[in-house]
């Protein structure tokens, strides 16, 4: 069980590999500059020497970027697909994105509006779509964010560790109420979650 709800931890990894390495390069490249503006005014050095033709520069300022970029792009796209490759046996929720609220079509018939209800410990699929315009579902707590397009199917899934509540929100602008159009992810326990199946509404 335990890799499947390691996609959230991968999105954060790579957030703070490329933050990291941002940040590093932010410092370097200021620290060099002020010590170079410093070190090599005109005052001091009036004649630029020439650097032209250094291979070894070249290849070094060539060669680690395009290393530092791929190991970027291997640690993004593998969490794109842990978060694209639905595994087996999740809870397949139908999700209606309209103005300005969203609702839940269970397996068993159950309706909610902007509550979703998932039992922890399952992965969850969420098959997306909107009657009108364009919506876009964000749940922040498990890293995933589609858009709700009227007559095109999407979907994210997430795996729901712990129980609690989490928000939900649209994330492109939809019309006057867009910033109303908000919810809750709701993790219960198995049982609990079966006995709100079966309630009525
Ligand atoms: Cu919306």
């Amino acid at each position: 069980m335990n890799n499947i709800a390691d996609t959230t931890r991968h999105v954060d990894q790579t957030f703070w590999y490329i933050t990291g390495f941002s940040l590093v390069f932010l410092f370097f490249i200021t620290t060099v500059m002020i010590v170079f503006v410093i070190k090599y005014r005109r005052n001091i050095h009036p004649e630029p020497s020439d650097i032209r033709d250094n291979w070894k520069l070249e290849l070094a300022w060539t060669v680690i970027p395009t290393v530092i970029a791929l190991t970027m792009f291997y640690s993004g796209w593998s969490s794109y697909i842990g978060l694209r490759n639905v595994p087996p046996g999740a809870i397949e929720i139908d999700v209606e994105a309209q103005m300005f609220s969203w609702l839940f079509f269970y397996p068993d018939g159950k309706e909610s509006k902007d509550l979703l209800v998932v039992p922890v410990g399952t992965p969850v699929k969420l098959n997306i779509t909107s009657t009108d315009v364009i919506h876009s579902l964000f749940i922040p707590a498990f890293r995933v964010k589609i858009d709700a397009v009227k007559g095109m199917d999407t979907y994210v899934w997430f795996f729901p560790e712990k129980e609690g509540a989490f928000d939900l929100f649209c994330t492109e602008y939809c019309g006057e109420s867009h910033s109303k159009m908000t919810g809750t992810v709701k993790v219960m326990a198995p049982e609990d979650y079966k006995k709100w199946l079966e309630e009525d509404d």
